[in-house]
């Protein structure tokens, strides 16, 4: 008897309105692998994370708090139920145990799910009163969740549950951090921003400053993709001298036209390793947070645009920041 409950990523929240945050492991993964049954606990949560390493530490996410819209975060946390159980069950979704001051977590119905069947679907009952300021920089808690099967659809009769805790660390970029870079394009130039192509055949692509669509007045950084026969897959690149500190990230606002096929993606030195598991929104800003490994120089790519054949593609950065702690 096997019943996996598979939490893949996250990002969420919606906050600016444009904005969405994404966190480590942040892109999820949607797992196959099914985790072994335990008696009295008919199924489990597991967490892949970070592509291309698969783990299995729970979910854990960044969110720099600054510039974000709302006063109330609504997490939005990606999960997956496969139902391999000898019978259907309904599910739901709810805390395991009281979360920490300034959360609610609201309990949410999934429905019924048959046996040898799997669905997929987002959590969104975890909120978070903004912090309005963060002593020291950095703020992590905990929320711990369970996952309950019921023999019924009124979900009195409870067959089995499984809980596991997500993880968010909560940043406030104007305390304590050293900010090591800030690109927000506002004088006109790519602040050494250049593009790169993912994949794809001939893709016509330019990078320029913009003035119609910003996040900090007046210009954004532009990256515009065209094809002809052939789709091509583009992203902003610069590489980020970080040396050696004890933490770092990268903030940054996003937004496309084409955020097809687990777009964004974030890959260091060209190798992958944030990916959504679920398609954020197109023509929306997201602000995205992600732990950048300190000690060397990481070529940053934020795989941004995909565009099919014979289309045209923009997408938009700004408000870019490296911030560390020595
Ligand atoms: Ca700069
Ligand atoms: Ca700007």
């Amino acid at each position: 008897m096997r019943i996996a409950v598979v939490c893949s990523l996250i990002g969420l929240f919606l906050g600016l309105s444009t904005l969405a945050v994404f966190i480590k492991g942040s892109f999820p993964v949607v797992a196959e692998e099914v985790s072994h049954f335990q008696k009295k606990n008919g199924f489990s949560v597991k967490w892949m994370g970070f592509l291309p390493d698969y783990r299995d530490d729970y979910p854990e996410y960044y969110i720099v708090v600054n510039d974000l819209r709302y006063d109330q975060l609504r997490m939005s946390i990606a999960l997956k139920i496969v139902n391999q159980e000898a019978s259907g069950y309904y599910f739901k979704v709810e805390q395991h145990s009281p979360p920490p001051d300034g959360w609610t977590i609201e309990p949410q119905e999934i429905g019924f799910i048959d046996k040898d069947q799997s669905i997929t679907f987002v959590y969104t009952g975890a909120v978070r009163d903004k912090p309005d300021s963060i002593p020291g920089g950095k703020l992590t808690e905990t929320i711990d969740l369970s996952v309950k099967a019921y023999y019924d659809a009124a979900y009195t009769n409870l067959y089995s549950e499984d809980n596991f805790t997500v993880t968010f660390n909560f940043i406030d970029r104007t305390s304590g951090w050293i900010i090591l870079e800030v690109d927000n394009f506002d004088d006109g130039t790519t602040e050494d921003w250049t593009w790169t192509t993912v994949s794809g055949g001939s893709c016509d692509v330019s990078i320029t400053p913009y003035n119609n669509l910003y996040r900090s007045f007046p210009f954004s950084l532009r990256l515009s993709a065209s094809t002809g026969w052939g789709g091509c897959v583009v992203a902003f690149r610069k590489t980020f001298s970080i040396g050696s500190v004890s933490e770092a990230y990268l903030v940054f606002s996003i937004r496309s036209e084409r955020f097809a096929n687990g777009l964004p993606e974030i890959r260091f030195n060209g190798e992958t390793f944030f990916k959504p598991d679920a398609t954020p929104l197109n023509n929306i800003w997201y602000q995205i947070t992600v732990p950048l490994p300190p000690s060397s120089d990481v070529m940053v790519d934020i795989v941004s645009i995909n565009v099919p054949s014979s289309s045209t593609g923009h997408a938009y950065l700004d408000e870019v920041y490296v911030i560390v702690k020595p």
